[in-house]
């Protein structure tokens, strides 16, 4: 049986991805390691969680001893938005917490699963069907931590016979967890507007067509991942994955359908939509389908459905 490690467990997709790792390889196995001293409830109840700065090395390798892990899921980071805003200290989250957790992989021989992202891609990539292998000259921290992260993994495989996987996700949409600030906030922020009966403020400009993922489809492919048969990977690291190709009048349309009075206007966002046309329109994934069975189940139509149904399930426990 496994003994995993999640990174950054309080997250948006942290928060959904110990339970499922949980329900399948047992409550006790799945250690679930945030920054706060004291978990969230939903995490504290479920299973053992231990407070963990990914920049102290010292305390990861205590931890991935201790608790005989191996494999970890690191989702310890800064996103898009934030890194721009402070980018000496996402370095230092985003490289050097990377490195000490491939440090400790390879001390202590684990797996380990690393998302990259859209954001490693830049102004001078193909922005339809952006191909696997491509150029990568991203011009924002995020996507400067992405690239070398997805580099520093393949180095740690290759020099150390680290089993490091990841992929590169694309916008993630979820109902559970708010997003940790990201360009692609918007696509979850429009929702929780409609479902709340107020008009939405878009900050991406009409046309901004952006690749996204509903979350389940997110938390299978990593499971997916890693569970592959080396064998059937020519690459280990940072698969393009996608599920639909949308721009904010697309989920808007598609929400009017369920919230006939819903309006949204456009407040633009400089900083975000820079950043959001410096990345791809839609990725090539057929590797990932080819290599490991990537196949999303929820396309834009089946993750509205999903997301308003969720929301307004939240609400109604709240009142
Ligand atoms: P998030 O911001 O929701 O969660 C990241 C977590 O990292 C937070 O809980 C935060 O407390 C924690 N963290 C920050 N600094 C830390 C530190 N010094 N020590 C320990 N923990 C720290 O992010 P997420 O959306 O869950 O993303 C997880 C990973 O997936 C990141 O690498 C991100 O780049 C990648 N990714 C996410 C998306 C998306 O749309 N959510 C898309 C592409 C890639
Ligand atoms: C962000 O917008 O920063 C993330 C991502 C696509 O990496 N959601």
């Amino acid at each position: 049986m496994k003994k995993i490690l999640v990174t950054g467990a309080t997250g948006q997709i942290g928060s959904e991805l110990v339970p499922a790792l949980r329900s399948r390889y047992g409550f006790a196995n799945v250690i679930a390691c945030g920054h706060q001293r004291t978990p969230p409830p939903e995490l504290e109840q479920a299973g053992p969680y231990l407070k963990l700065d990914i920049r102290d090395p010292a305390a990861l390798n205590q931890i991935v001893a201790e608790q005989r892990i191996d494999t970890i899921y690191h989702l310890a980071a800064l996103l898009s938005a934030v890194a721009e805003q402070k980018p000496q200290l996402a370095w230092e989250i985003n490289m050097g917490g990377l490195l000490n957790v491939l440090e400790a992989a390879r001390l202590h021989h684990c797996a380990v699963f690393h998302p990259s992202s859209i954001g490693a891609f830049g102004p001078t990539t193909p922005a339809e069907l952006t191909p696997q292998v491509t150029i990568q000259r991203p011009n924002t921290m995020y996507g400067v931590t992405k690239v070398a992260g997805e580099l520093l993994c393949d180095y740690y495989f290759s020099r150390f016979q680290v089993d490091a996987r990841g992929v590169r996700y694309p916008g993630l949409i979820s109902y559970q967890t708010p997003p940790g600030g990201g360009t692609t906030d918007y696509a979850v922020e429009i929702f929780h507007a409609a479902v709340q009966d107020k008009p939405y403020r878009c900050f991406l400009k009409k046309g901004t067509r952006l690749d996204m993922m509903y979350m389940a489809d997110a938390i299978e492919a990593a499971i997916a991942i890693m569970e592959a048969e080396p064998g059937s990977l020519s690459v280990r690291n940072a698969f393009n994955i996608t599920a639909m190709s949308v721009a904010p009048e697309d989920i808007y349309h598609e929400i009017k359908k369920h919230r006939p009075g819903f309006t949204m206007t456009y407040e633009i966002d400089p900083i975000r939509q820079a950043i959001a046309e410096s990345w791809p329109n839609r990725l090539d994934d057929s590797e990932a389908r080819r290599q490991w069975g990537f196949s999303p189940r929820y396309d834009l139509a089946a993750m509205t459905k999903e997301m308003i149904a969720g929301l307004t399930g939240q609400d109604q426990e709240k009142n």
